[in-house]
């Protein structure tokens, strides 16, 4: 089998023979070929018994190889295509290497490779091993000294890591910068960029007094589009200092957008590399979601600075370690600065529609996997939401003090070196004093835990019972049984007029209900009639709670818990019981009509004046079908869809004029600012308007083009567009035409023009997605476009993607073999889309079957790819 199509296992980890002490590095860019050259001075590690090294270098051309001085002909080292191996090794020795490399032709963003008017890199996981023979591991830490050389005229602008040391000019137009990062980072953390670009600058001083300059570039033309991703990173900056204690470390930190980029950002030391859709936002061209994202993407990347850079990963097993934290640490950061309860809707709305479904599919795996064969196939939404998810764990059981504990020891620990998930999690429960010993189960189990509840009232005794069952998640891997986890389950009891009981001796009325066991009872006793219980408040574990609960409990949920979360939870699950209901008679071809609590609850919700707009928009929002779906089987998604269509129609038809009035009442004249009020009105206003137009009323359409055009907004003109679009309103063409001759120069503007159009749930759909594919502004070698066009039109119209002709498949297929030849990473991605198809009823599978046969059966596909299609298969 290809190298790069080994399996790679967690157990087989073995300490580096050698450690790298130094590194220098000198890049002479060109525009045809760039020079690497570098100094490493290696010492062996005298805890690993070995005197070989392997040094990692994919697609390098070599032109020198010396050992302290000496040249190494070429007998005397063992070289592939994925690297070169040193035998017979001194205790120390320098190395010194010289390769050229092709930036210019790197279509796969991974190494040194070109953007518009620039080059930049990006090394995680292993895109070093594309720019110098180096061991391209996270636990070889070092650091380095890098000298960027290049025309001055043509690369203005050279950037490294940590903080630059000098510069000047040389002989023929040339000039260098050099730059030291004194922080040990393994090569992952490395980064270049060189070009013209331009800036804005700011100060900022730490609360160790430390002045950081602070600098965001980007190509000419979007340089008035920065200003609020600086302020984020102030307030990223301030918020660190505030809450964990953590300052930065280094003199400067730049940040560099680019319109080409494999994902959202990356925390590289001292110069973080952004996709464009993570810095720029205007009031024009951005919806406060967007803003709302950069936001969270600068903050994700600061906070990366201590978890991630300062304490890194041990091996790519660990990823979580440092993702998972980072992601709570930003989810923390937006509940401070926008709403608490909002964010947790919205990220446990993700995580069960999106991680629960790949936790089913064939390429679920534990938060610390045990083996991979493509890591980039495992930057996943395990390792990210369920992996914040186990940290959010700990702060849930140990509190903010005693969390902040934790972290404090974990950084005294662990500073400056790399880590482990266990290492985490000793700190934690070291810090505390508790025993942690059963938490490892968090990171060593895939699969969703099920949580099964009972409960009994016990007038006489007036006692409530709630037993707890934990089940194992069907797909358990792993070669034990499955065991019981230790699952937090935050509660409150309601009496029949809503007011909280108290649930022990000290009056408490919330409690956190520890499960370790797989069966457990709760007894709450004197309790007088029988209550209403409200469990795992703030959805205080990922795991599904099932649980018998009739439509009167959550109405009264919903109108009565304190706790907001539940209160949208509630009201969440009663309509997936409608819908659910309204799909299962559609099948046996009964009928079934809307129940009369249903409308009077959701008009109680839609006219609510005393809770938070947003919250009220939240929970007027349908679940989406993958939500519904994960617990499935012989889904007819065609049906499911349908079925939540005429729910849809029924809320218009029977509160048509509520909405209407809620439209109007939430129409704000104030001038445009993203602010939580703002953003909180304008979401249930746009709420409003997408039932209003599901109606498909002549008057309602009128309102949308007066939105359209009247809007001083980008978020109030967008929805206005995508509705009128999705309508086809008559005159949606001549919108789309203006609107392209408007933006067709914004690159971010276009692709939301370009995913507007992929998901028009009409017949000819494909049909305009394959002629958007043919204008300039759409190209396969471009992520971003990949994803608005054909990542939306396969992703999120899920009537043209599941067309029963099969032609939605035929076409991820077509697209997925076409981008593996360019981009393995984003190709990879792509062919994900399949992973569901187990949950489908026959027909359905076969079809996406066959396209993913169609793609395993390419000759020289990428690992990517390969892993992905393969596992799929074999699974089926
Ligand atoms: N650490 C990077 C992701 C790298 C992905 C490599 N395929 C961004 C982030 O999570 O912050
Ligand atoms: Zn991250």
């Amino acid at each position: 089998m290809n190298p790069s199509k080994q399996v790679i296992y967690r157990k087989d980890y073995q300490p580096p023979h050698y450690w790298v002490r130094s590194v220098d590095l000198a890049f002479l860019v060109n525009q045809q070929d760039t020079i690497v050259k570098a100094r490493m001075v290696f010492e062996q590690n005298h805890e690993a018994s070995g005197n070989d090294l392997f040094l990692n270098g994919v697609d390098l051309d070599l032109i020198h190889l010396a050992i302290d001085g000496t040249e190494l002909p070429e007998k005397a080292y063992e070289k592939t295509n994925q690297g070169i191996l040193l035998t017979d090794l001194p205790a120390d020795f320098t190395l010194t290497t010289e390769v050229r490399i092709f930036p210019a032709s790197n279509t796969a963003l991974e190494g040194l490779y070109q953007s518009g008017a620039f080059f930049l890199t990006q090394c995680e996981a292993e895109g070093f091993r594309k720019i110098t023979y180096y061991p391209d591991r996270p636990d070889v830490l070092a650091p380095f000294t890098v000298t960027i050389i290049a025309d001055k005229e043509k690369y203005p602008v050279l950037l490294s890591n940590g903080n630059q040391i000098s510069s000047g000019d040389l002989a023929d137009g040339r000039h260098y910068t050099k730059w030291l990062d004194p922080h040990p980072k393994p090569s992952y953390l490395f980064a270049l960029v060189a070009g013209t670009l331009a800036h804005i600058e700011q100060s900022f001083t730490t609360s160790e007094g430390r002045e950081v300059a602070l600098r965001i570039f980007t190509e000419k033309n979007n340089i008035d589009a920065c200003d609020f991703a600086m302020q984020s990173l102030i307030n990223s900056m301030r918020w660190d200092e505030e809450r964990f204690g953590l300052a930065y470390d280094l003199d400067e930190y730049n940040i560099v957008a680019t319109d080409d980029f494999n994902m959202g950002a990356m925390e590289n030391k001292g110069l973080n590399i952004f996709n464009t859709k993570y810095v720029l936002a205007k009031q024009d061209t951005a919806t406060d979601q967007d803003f709302i994202n950069v936001e969270a993407v600068i903050g994700h990347e600061y906070f990366h600075n201590w978890t991630g850079n300062r304490v890194t990963c041990r091996d790519w097993f660990q990823l979580s370690l440092k993702e998972g934290l980072t992601v709570f640490r930003d989810q923390e950061f937006t509940a401070d600065l926008q709403s608490r309860a909002v964010k947790r809707i919205e990220d446990v709305r993700y995580l069960r529609a999106a991680q629960f479904a790949e936790d089913a599919s064939p390429m679920s795996h534990s938060v610390r996997p045990d083996s991979y064969m493509e890591i980039n196939n495992f930057y996943t939404l395990t390792v990210y939401e369920k992996g914040a998810e186990v940290v959010r764990l700990y702060h849930t059981l140990l509190g903010e003090e005693g969390f902040q504990k934790g972290m404090q020891l974990y950084f005294k620990r662990h500073d400056g070196s790399a880590a482990s998930c266990n290492d985490f999690r000793r700190a934690m429960a070291d810090a505390n004093d508790v025993d942690l010993q059963q938490f490892e189960l968090w990171y060593s189990q895939n699969g969703t835990p099920q949580v099964y509840v009972n409960e009994i009232y016990d007038a006489k005794a007036k006692t409530h019972s709630i037993e707890f069952r934990q089940l194992a998640p069907p797909n358990h891997q792993g070669d034990g049984p499955w065991q019981a986890m230790h699952i937090p389950v935050k509660l409150a009891l309601y009496d029949p007029s809503g007011q909280p009981l108290s649930l022990n001796e000290q009056g408490d009325e919330q409690l956190i209900y520890e499960l370790r066991e797989a069966q457990q009872i709760l007894v709450i006793r004197g309790v007088e009639q029988e209550p209403v219980s409200s469990l795992l408040q703030s959805f205080s574990a990922p795991v599904m709670l099932f649980r018998q609960i009739t439509p009167q409990q959550l109405a009264f949920l919903m109108k009565h818990d304190r706790d907001e979360f539940n209160r949208w939870d509630a009201a969440h699950q009663m309509q997936a019981q409608i819908i659910m209901a309204r799909y299962k008679a559609m099948l046996q071809e009964k009928s079934y009509s809307c129940p009369d609590y249903f409308l009077e609850s959701f008009r109680h919700l839609l006219l609510d004046q005393h809770s938070d707009p947003a919250l009220i928009a939240e929970a007027l929002t349908l679940p989406s079908l993958k939500s519904m779906t994960n617990q499935l089987k012989d889904v007819n998604i065609l049906l499911l869809h349908e079925a939540k269509e005429w729910l849809v129609k029924h809320i218009v038809q029977s509160l048509e004029v509520e909405l209407l009035s809620v439209y109007n009442q939430n129409f704000s004249t104030e001038p445009y600012a993203v602010n939580s009020t703002q953003v909180a009105k304008r979401s249930l206003k746009n709420r409003c308007l997408w039932y209003l137009m599901q109606g498909g009323k002549k008057d309602m359409a009128r309102l949308a083009m007066e939105q359209y055009h009247q809007a001083n907004n980008y978020t109030d003109r967008m929805t206005a567009l995508t509705l009128i679009t999705h309508q086809q309103v008559p005159g949606f063409e001549d919108l789309l035409g203006e609107y392209f001759t408007e933006w067709q120069n914004n690159a971010l503007v276009i692709n939301k023009w370009l995913s507007v159009q992929a998901t028009i749930p009409s017949e000819d759909t494909l049909h305009r997605v394959k002629q958007l594919m043919e204008l300039p502004v759409f190209s396969l070698k471009n992520p971003n476009a990949v994803r608005s066009l054909i990542g939306a039109f396969c992703g999120a119209n899920v009537t043209r993607f599941h067309a029963s002709d099969g032609s939605g498949y035929q076409f991820l297929a077509d697209q997925v073999i076409a981008l593996d030849q360019l981009n393995p990473q984003i190709a990879a991605r792509l062919v994900s889309l399949f992973n569901d198809f187990k949950q489908f009823h026959s027909e359905t599978q076969e079809a996406m079957r066959e396209a993913m046969q169609r793609i395993h059966s390419v000759q020289g596909l990428s690992a990517n790819v390969f892993e992905i299609v393969n596992k799929a298969l074999n699974q089926a």
